[in-house]
């Protein structure tokens, strides 16, 4: 078998999405993403100028020897572009192998774990009383999880609360919008907001909530420490984690569950928060991280160190991610959590899949390969466009992380 052509399909039914599509000459062909939110063209041209053309007349049966050929074989490893490229060209692999086989990916990776995928959704309000509505909603449609965000006195606008409330998070046309910050409120406002959340809902469900990369380590440890009676299933990103080291800091003060990793590419930066067992749950994805892959090291070794996975699945990457992350969240061991934005029905309408959603788990499907596909004829219909998420600068201008 020889991959005899190989392209790539940039789509915006709302958010922008890069799409794999590897064709072989015995006709089967198998779809990968490599969407990097806010740089997709980035990762369209070292996917069409500097990989494609290495694929052609190989065997794509052989993923563990192409995939070392695209890593080792470019001497510039790891980074984000890289590994969003790896990565999209790896899943299109594995779901050629399903195919050929005949078998859902999961059977691939060692068959079935769990039958379904636990996973949260995403509440939240302009303020608390908002935010419980919203969190009332998604136990009405069955969810165990919650991640709950509100919007804090004083601060016009934060990333994290948009007027969408189903299919959460648009992001802005043109250049990225910029919105303000300030720790101090933030930091006061959402341990009552957990408070309002436990006292009307009890114990019975899980309450995530995202720092989203805001806050310094002794501020990261204040809240771990404000939240422990509100026992979070998660704190996600409580600080940006190039330094490591702040973990420790963090770690020694509070037990509230820790989670980081969404923009973590390879195992090397995970490796010293799971030997250090600084964190709980690792969120990175089989995208940014270069495929089922890479990503299964990153998992067995996530797993020696009681460390679960926690899936990163926002709206910013299509349901050819969500497909792929869940075949790998039946199989793999230590599975802690999936995250599940859901998609607009037009990102649906593009990327028909099998898996679907019931009472709080979603269900990998039994189609061969990860079972999503594109339909190029509509994707055709909604043409990239340039738009970002925003950045956030202080009270006083200084420019922030977002
Ligand atoms: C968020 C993401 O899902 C999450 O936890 O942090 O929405 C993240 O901001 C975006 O995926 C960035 O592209
Ligand atoms: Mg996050």
């Amino acid at each position: 078998m020889k991959i005899i052509n190989c392209k790539v399909i940039v789509t915006c039914p709302g958010r922008n999405f890069v799409t794999v599509k590897i064709e072989t000459d015995e006709g089967v062909y198998g779809i990968g993403d490599a969407t990097l939110n806010g740089r997709e063209l980035a990762v369209v041209s070292y996917l069409e100028d500097h990989l494609f053309p290495c694929l052609i007349g190989r065997d794509p049966q052989q993923i563990e020897d192409i995939w070392q050929y695209m890593y080792r074989g470019a001497y510039w490893r790891r980074g984000p572009v890289t590994m969003a490229a790896i990565g999209g060209i790896d899943i299109a692999l594995w779901d050629i192998k399903g195919k050929i086989a005949g078998l859902p990916l999961y059977e691939l990776l060692g068959g079935r774990s769990r039958d379904g995928v636990m996973v949260y959704g995403h509440a939240n309000g302009v303020d608390i009383e908002e935010t419980v509505d919203e969190v009332a909603k998604y136990i009405d449609l069955g969810y165990k999880a919650i991640r709950a965000q509100s919007g804090v006195p004083g601060i016009p606008s934060i990333y994290g609360v948009t007027e969408d409330k189903m299919f959460y998070e648009p992001a802005d046309e043109g250049l990225p919008a910029e919105n303000v910050w300030s720790t101090e409120k933030y930091m006061n406002h959402t341990p009552k907001l957990f408070e309002k959340l436990r006292e009307k809902f009890g114990f019975e469900h899980h309450l995530l909530h995202d720092a989203h990369h805001r806050l310094t380590p002794i501020q990261a440890a204040r809240l771990g420490k404000d939240l422990e009676p509100y026992r979070l299933f998660w704190l996600e990103d409580v600080v940006p984690a190039e330094n490591q080291e702040n973990f420790r800091w963090i770690r020694q003060h509070t037990t509230t569950p820790l989670a980081v990793g969404e923009v973590f590419n390879s195992i090397h930066d995970c490796q010293q928060l799971f030997s250090e067992q600084l964190i709980d749950y690792i969120r990175a994805t089989v995208v940014h991280a270069g495929g089922i892959t890479h990503f299964r090291r990153i998992a067995n070794l996530a797993d020696l160190y009681n460390v679960r996975t926690g899936c990163h699945g926002p709206t910013d990457l299509s349901p050819v991610c969500m497909g792929a992350a869940l075949h790998f969240d039946t199989w793999v061991p230590n599975f802690g959590i999936q995250e599940y934005m859901r998609h607009t029905e037009q990102t649906d309408e593009v990327f028909p899949h099998d898996y679907s959603f019931k009472d709080g788990y979603l269900y990998a499907g039994s189609a061969p390969g990860h079972g999503v596909d594109i339909d190029e004829k509509l994707a055709a219909r909604y043409p990239y466009k340039r738009a970002y998420l925003p950045v956030n600068r202080l009270e006083d201008g200084t420019l922030y992380n977002w």
